[in-house]
């Protein structure tokens, strides 16, 4: 693909598209993708070190020692990667925000290049018809704040994280209409916190306790930030992940134990940007591993969530067991149960019933499936191309559990594939490839999938997905 998409730098600036009559919605079909995964530059154009360009240069770290050093070179292929989106029709992208590429030390001097990056990106999106949804952090926090003030576990954080939220939002809030606060932030506490798989590869519970913590009053800061600025007429939450938990059996017991696994795991993160505090059964079964919100922190958070934004792959079945855990819930799908390379196990039913689930807990607020999708065992024939039948195969099971959920009356908008192109999938490196685009190894050159043509076409057949959607309509 040649870089041949210009970007025309004194034309009238982009407009957000203007709004559609009440009770006739857009449906914003889209793909994701985020800083560290995709844009390599990691030390290009003043952009500051991350916790993840350190942890990756680590031997041990990563699969194959993989890095996102060049990542997919999106850095610098990000035109003709905005006219692949074209390609694909794509009505939406979201992406994030590099924090030490924007504030190279995470708090102090603003990298204005940093900035134009992210403000050139957005320009062109609006011009190709191209919605941005924007996340403020997805996980490359900026080296100095870890080790100069032990990252999440500092209190002080929020405050840090609100002012450089402050930062993008006065460049870009006058486009962008949609924006996520923190990605997963249940990712960054399991996996940075509890299993050290993650930066800063801690094994705590309390700690990842307290940096989940952190991560809530950081949101919370930023979106009373955002809302207060001049720019803060648009939508803002978090992009939360969960599986949902079926019951083994039809006993209460297990059926009690699927409960609190899911409020374990979606309410974690989501009963406070919404009650203003954990689910009761995290206070009752974790006690004091759990830290206290202050009443202003529990104001700040309360409906601090505009819309729900799920990233939803895979879900499990679970048994009561005692002492499996604080739940009391042991997980129990077998092991040969159908599953992508992730080894994540293929429940589109869960996905249905997690739509529900949250919409009724969250006052059935509007929802966005901003990460939806499968890592296969991808082999491209001699031209590369990759006809993978599997991920159209997950992809349409999944389209179908929404609008299912749909049909039973939650509130959909949009829908993100995760991910717009193969990219360096954290730890995994680029072994697994979520991709509808082909990213090839060594030339970077993209080549659309099997999966992308065939959600080209649906995109197209259902620009207005909603109605298309719940009728069950997914080709
Ligand atoms: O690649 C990740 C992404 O960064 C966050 N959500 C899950 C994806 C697949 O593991």
């Amino acid at each position: 693909m040649t870089d041949s998409y210009s970007y025309q730098s004194n034309a009238v600036p982009p407009q957000r598209a203007p709004a559609l009559p009440a009770g006739d919605y857009e449906f914003f079909w889209g793909a994701a993708t985020a800083a560290y995964q995709i844009e390599g530059a990691a030390r290009e154009d003043r952009k500051g070190p991350s916790i993840w360009d350190e942890f990756c240069g680590i031997p041990g770290n990563t699969l194959d020692g993989d890095t996102g050093e060049m990542a997919c070179d999106h850095y610098h292929r990000w035109r003709a990667d905005v006219e692949l989106m074209r390609e694909l029709s794509l009505r939406a992208y979201r992406f994030s925000v590099s924090w030490p590429r924007v504030m190279p030390r995470g708090r102090g001097p603003v990298n204005p290049t940093g900035l134009d990056f992210y403000d050139r990106l957005v320009d062109t999106l609006l011009r190709a018809g191209i919605e941005p949804f924007v996340t403020l952090y997805h996980w490359d926090l900026p080296a100095a704040l870890q080790s100069e003030l032990n990252g999440w576990l500092n209190p002080d954080m929020p405050a840090i994280f609100a002012d450089y939220a402050a930062v993008v939002v006065e460049r870009l809030g006058d486009r962008v209409a949609h924006w996520m606060t923190l990605n997963e932030p249940w990712v960054v506490a399991t996996a940075g916190y509890f299993e050290g798989v993650h930066p800063p590869g801690l094994r705590d519970r309390a700690a990842g306790y307290r940096a989940g913590h952190n991560l809530l009053r950081a949101h919370a800061y930023a979106v009373a930030g955002y809302r207060a600025s001049r720019c803060g007429t648009g939508q803002i939450s978090f992009a939360l992940n969960s599986s949902f938990s079926f019951p083994a059996s039809d006993s209460p017991e297990d059926a009690a134990a699927a409960q609190r696994a899911v409020e374990n795991f979606a309410g974690w993160f989501g009963d406070p940007c919404w009650f203003g505090d954990y689910p009761a059964v995290m206070r009752e079964r974790l006690g004091d591993l759990l830290p206290a919100f202050s009443a202003e922190d529990a104001a700040l958070l309360r409906r601090s969530m505009d819309f729900i934004a799920l990233n939803y792959y895979t879900s499990d079945i679970v048994r009561h067991a005692a002492g499996a855990g604080p739940m009391d819930a042991e997980v129990v799908t077998p092991p040969d149960f159908r599953r992508t390379e992730m080894n994540w196990p293929i429940m589109p039913d869960g996905f249905r019933e997690l739509l529900c689930w949250l919409s009724r807990r969250y006052g059935g607020l509007p929802v966005y499936v901003t990460e939806n999708g499968a890592a296969c065992p991808d082999q491209p024939d001699e031209h590369g191309y990759v006809d993978d039948q599997d991920r159209i195969a997950y992809l349409r099971s999944h389209l179908s559990a929404v609008g299912a959920a749909m049909a039973a009356g939650v509130n959909v908008r949009g829908y993100f594939v995760w991910s717009l192109m193969d990219n360096l999938e954290w730890c995994e490196g680029f072994s697994k490839r979520f991709g509808i685009v082909r990213c090839e190894p060594g030339t970077l050159r993209r080549i659309i999938k099997s999966s992308g043509r065939w959600y080209a076409k649906l995109i197209q057949s259902a620009r207005r997905g909603a109605v298309a959607l719940a009728a069950g309509a997914v080709p």
